[in-house]
């Protein structure tokens, strides 16, 4: 695919436009911004943590960190990729597109939205100061598990584990706030004629996705603020020596943390939807059935959180319902990769960055998905539960199928945010390190796990050795390959060739304002008089406004 260029900044550009990004702004293009520049530098940081957990497991024994440090490093790794790095880049990326992609001017409520996002920063230096602690940072893993959450670091009222609760709460406060925001924007600041079903499915996806932040998020926040009780303030919620229950505190975290799968999934499954009909030149396959699969597997995934907890002297009526339940997810996710093939099946493909990003993304997400099926088969799980098979099935949707759809639509709509274009020679070096170092550090892990190496230790017997190695290897080459992906971003954004409205000649009303967008997204508001996912449809385009369309434009622009 060939792209115009535009020889002159648009005229909306405004001077020295870095400076609205270090400010307290309340647009949602540069709270966008502002949110994803932030969750990739955590990125870079949660990065760096898992290749010393690697550098760690490249022998057996135990010779780069100490096992508390150890503990530490895998605790703040997961924290930080889960709740500092997918979920804030997708308020990030939602932020941008959902008002574009509706036609409204911005979010619903704008003061909000930039207060949500300015609770990242301190709630992630928060969490990450906690290693200059004495004692340490929080060392009981991502789910934070009493009774270890409560032995370890013990002491003193300031500890790693505290810090890491105060700043989860932050954070989660934060996406709460988002989370309203999101989804009265969807349902109210629709542009005339944009009907539920002439929403792109990224807003769909992002729709599901916060509606589950919604309505599950806060039993993990209450639940935190039990257990900072239990640690500081002498309560026993969950203390099994003192009549509380920690399973109970299993149940409230798996309640949302399930759902917290699905959260940062969904977008991702919107960025497919978005990039694989744009460069394949297709109209989405089954679009209205990949609409309402997004909800369908929010609906659904709010039912299986105890597939996390079938090794915790769960009763087993229990357990087979959940199996059940687990497995049905399967169905509207099945759903969803069924569209995604079909719409590129034998079309002509533009095998641009982005395209590369979502093609290969999409791909691995088979793999995530069947191992994700086999652990909620019970007989499956109890075998492999806290294995390094967990960990390969969990990396291959987080890092080889979200991030990699994460990249994707930072190339994607790259030259909407910046105005220019990023390098294409670039890009693609990017991908292939990435598709490599993916596959080279999460595959072994499923052998290894099927093997019997368990999960969260720094030393392990030398038959696993070999695995660990190529993991190893991987891990750095996906350090190598963010070189490559910054050097791109930073010199296309300041030096990079213009980019016209539209450059991959995709449909979708972001695409018809021009880039960026300026400060009200659209020069007048748009009447949406299409579906989305035209391509090659020239029917659409003689489709008139009614006379209730001019009346409801007028209505908006006045308010
Ligand atoms: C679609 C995106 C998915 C994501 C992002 C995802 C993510 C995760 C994560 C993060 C864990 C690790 C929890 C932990 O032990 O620390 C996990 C475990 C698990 N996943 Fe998935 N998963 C996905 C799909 C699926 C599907 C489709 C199923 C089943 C139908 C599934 C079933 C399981 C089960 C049963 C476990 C628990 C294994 C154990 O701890 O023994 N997952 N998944
Ligand atoms: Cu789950």
């Amino acid at each position: 695919m060939t792209h115009e260029i535009r020889e002159t900044a648009p005229p909306n550009e405004p001077e020295n436009n870095w400076r609205q990004y270090f400010k307290f702004n309340t647009d949602h293009k540069a709270i966008a911004v502002q949110y994803m520049v932030t969750a990739f530098i955590f990125f870079l940081v949660g990065g760096l943590l898992a290749m010393l957990i690697r550098a760690e497991l490249i022998t057996p024994a135990l010779n780069v960190v100490d096992r508390p440090l150890y503990n530490g490093l895998f605790t703040l790794h997961g924290t930080i990729m889960i709740f500092l790095w997918i979920i804030p880049f997708n308020a990030g990326i939602s932020n941008y597109l959902v008002p574009l992609m509706i036609g409204a001017q911005d979010m619903a409520f704008p003061l909000l939205n930039a207060i949500s996002f300015w609770m990242i920063p301190p709630g992630g230096i928060l969490l990450i100061s906690s290693f200059l602690l004495p004692n340490g940072t929080a060392q009981s893993g991502w789910w934070s598990y009493p009774p270890i959450s409560l032995q370890i670091p013990p002491g003193q009222p300031i500890n790693g584990e505290c810090l890491w609760i105060i700043s989860l709460v932050i954070i989660g406060i934060s996406s709460i706030m988002g989370a309203v925001n999101f989804v009265t924007t969807i349902f109210w600041m629709r542009a005339p004629g944009m009907s539920f079903f002439r929403m792109p499915v990224f807003v769909w996806s992002a729709l599901s996705a916060q509606l589950l932040q919604l309505i599950n998020l806060p039993a993990l926040t209450g639940a935190l603020i039990l257990l900072l009780l239990d640690l500081n303030f002498g309560t026993q919620f969950f203390k099994p020596l003192e009549n509380g229950d920690p399973i109970i505190y299993q149940h409230l975290f798996w309640f949302y943390s399930h759902p917290a799968v699905y959260i940062m999934a969904l977008p991702a499954f919107g960025i497919f939807a978005e990039v694989l009909p744009a460069f394949s030149r297709n109209p989405l396959f089954g679009y209205r059935s990949l609409a309402v699969a997004s909800l369908g597997i929010a609906l659904v995934s709010i039912f299986v959180w105890v597939h996390h907890m079938f090794t915790s002297a769960t009763p087993s009526w229990m357990r087979i319902l959940f199996m059940f339940t687990s497995m049905l997810v399967a169905v509207p996710t099945g759903v969803k990769a069924f569209g995604w093939t079909a719409t590129i099946w034998k079309s002509k493909l533009h095998l641009e960055t982005p395209m590369l990003f979502a093609m290969g993304g999409a791909a691995m997400f088979l793999l995530g998905g069947v191992t994700g099926v086999m652990l909620a088969a019970v007989p499956f799980d109890i075998h492999v539960h806290n294995t390094y098979f967990v960990v390969g099935h969990f990396h291959y949707i987080v890092f080889n199928t979200i991030t990699m759809a994460i990249f994707a639509a930072i190339y994607f709509w790259f030259p909407k945010i910046t105005g220019r274009m990023y390098a294409e020679g670039w890009g693609k070096l990017h991908f292939w390190l990435t598709f490599i170092g993916a596959n080279l550090t999460f595959f072994p892990m499923l052998p290894l796990g099927l093997q019997g190496m368990v999960r969260r230790i720094s030393s392990y017997d030398p038959q696993y050795q070999d695995g660990n190695v190529i993991s190893s290897l991987g891990a750095f080459l996906l350090g190598v390959s963010t070189l490559p992906f910054i050097a791109n971003m930073v010199g296309s954004w300041l030096y990079g060739q213009r980019a016209v409205n539209n450059p991959w000649h995709a449909t979708g009303l972001e695409w018809t304002t021009t880039s960026p967008p300026p400060r009200n997204n659209f020069a007048e508001i748009p009447v949406v008089k299409r579906p989305p996912y035209d391509y090659g449809n020239p029917k659409y385009s003689v489709i008139e406004p009614t006379e209730s369309d001019e009346q409801r434009r007028r209505e908006i622009w006045e308010r």
